[in-house]
């Protein structure tokens, strides 16, 4: 089997740093699936990015097929099977949102053409750089040949963190914990939602039954754990977010498991009420390389509040890059 194409945008920040050993390793893709890296870096950043491929040299991995670093966008999605958008511009001080969103449009705009022209007929984008849901729409509206669907943003590190407290809280271990959820944004409005998820058989919520822990601890401390990485380590999350990179893109490319399912924003069809074309986080389950919505959920007073503020706030940035022309 010919290797996977496998491109790595912001291949020298630190997520970067997390996520490529870990793609050439078999982490991704399994251990049966070769991989060729493709690096994007801005100029300045290409010797570092050089720098991390030598070292990815240097591990000798049996899966890397090889490697490409370029400051090309062109170049780099150019038969692009798995595209992970992870370099974006952060917000620094003193900088507005509409300055925010305008210069990750001067990013995600190009990326998208560049990925429109050139990536492989099966191509699978994931944007991690923030505000990853509005990046991954403005990307997508670029690329208008390539089916709207196969633009999804990570939520799955706010899934993976609300699994970790869940588990702690009730004294088990994650394996024990299926079926949680995030709805929304990533950003501080999303939404954990446990009223579905099963412990060992059992209902999560029944099991907690504590709304106000619900409201006042779990919830916060998923929404704001990037801001409390950030006071702990003086950096912000970089291998836990690389690592729910891979889950993402494992997961739909390889089906997740029987009896559970996953967190994904993707673009919105209408369902729970979720404007269409809005890249969400909803439960997806993820079987021959394709994810579908988990339908039929019962959602509560509790649960439709806190969904329908995290989906005001993603409406509210789609009609904020509209008005500044980025799609
Ligand atoms: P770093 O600042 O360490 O690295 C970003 C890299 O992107 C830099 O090397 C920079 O040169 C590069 N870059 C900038 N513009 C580029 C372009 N046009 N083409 C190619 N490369 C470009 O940031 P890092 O800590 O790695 O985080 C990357 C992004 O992930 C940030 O936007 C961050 O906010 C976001 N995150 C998203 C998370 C999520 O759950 N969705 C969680 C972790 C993280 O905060």
């Amino acid at each position: 089997m010919a290797p996977v194409n496998v491109t790595v945008t912001g291949a020298a920040g630190q997520i970067g740093y997390a996520l490529l050993f870990r793609i050439a390793s078999g982490a991704l893709l399994g251990p049966d699936t070769k991989v060729n890296l493709r690096l994007l870096e801005i100029p300045a950043a290409v010797k570092a990015a050089e720098g991390t491929a030598m070292e990815l040299d240097d591990c000798a991995f049996p899966l890397l097929a090889g490697i490409e670093v370029t400051d090309d966008a062109k170049k780099a999605f150019d038969g692009a099977n798995v595209a992970l958008l992870v370099g974006a511009r952060p917000r620094t001080k003193g900088m507005e949102r509409g300055d925010l969103l305008e210069a990750n449009g001067g990013i995600f705009k190009p990326q998208g053409e560049a990925i429109n022209a050139g990536a492989a007929s099966d191509i699978k984008v994931l944007v991690v750089g923030n505000p990853a849901n509005t990046n991954a729409l403005i990307a997508q509206q670029h690329a208008p040949d390539v089916p709207a669907g196969r633009f999804t943003a990570m939520t799955r590190l706010d899934h993976n963190r609300a699994l970790s407290q869940l588990a702690t809280k009730l004294g088990v271990t994650v394996e024990d914990i299926k079926k949680l959820t995030i709805w929304g944004n990533h950003s501080a409005t999303q939404y954990p939602d446990v009223f579905h998820a099963e412990v060992n058989g059992k209902n999560a919520a029944e099991l907690v039954n504590d709304e106000a822990w619900l409201a006042d601890s779990f919830i916060p401390t998923v929404a704001k754990r990037g801001a409390a990485i950030i006071e702990a380590r003086g950096a912000s999350s970089a291998a836990s977010a690389a690592n729910a990179a891979i889950d993402h893109v494992h997961d739909w490319v390889l089906g997740t498991p029987a009896g559970d399912w996953t967190s994904m924003a993707i673009p919105s069809d209408g369902s729970y009420g979720v404007p269409e074309g809005i890249i969400s986080s909803f439960p997806v389950t993820c079987a021959d390389g394709e994810y579908s919505i988990v339908q039929g959920l019962e959602v509560n007073e509790f649960s439709r509040a806190r969904i329908d503020a995290s989906v005001a706030e993603l409406v509210e940035e789609r009609d904020a890059v509209k008005g500044l022309g980025l799609i």
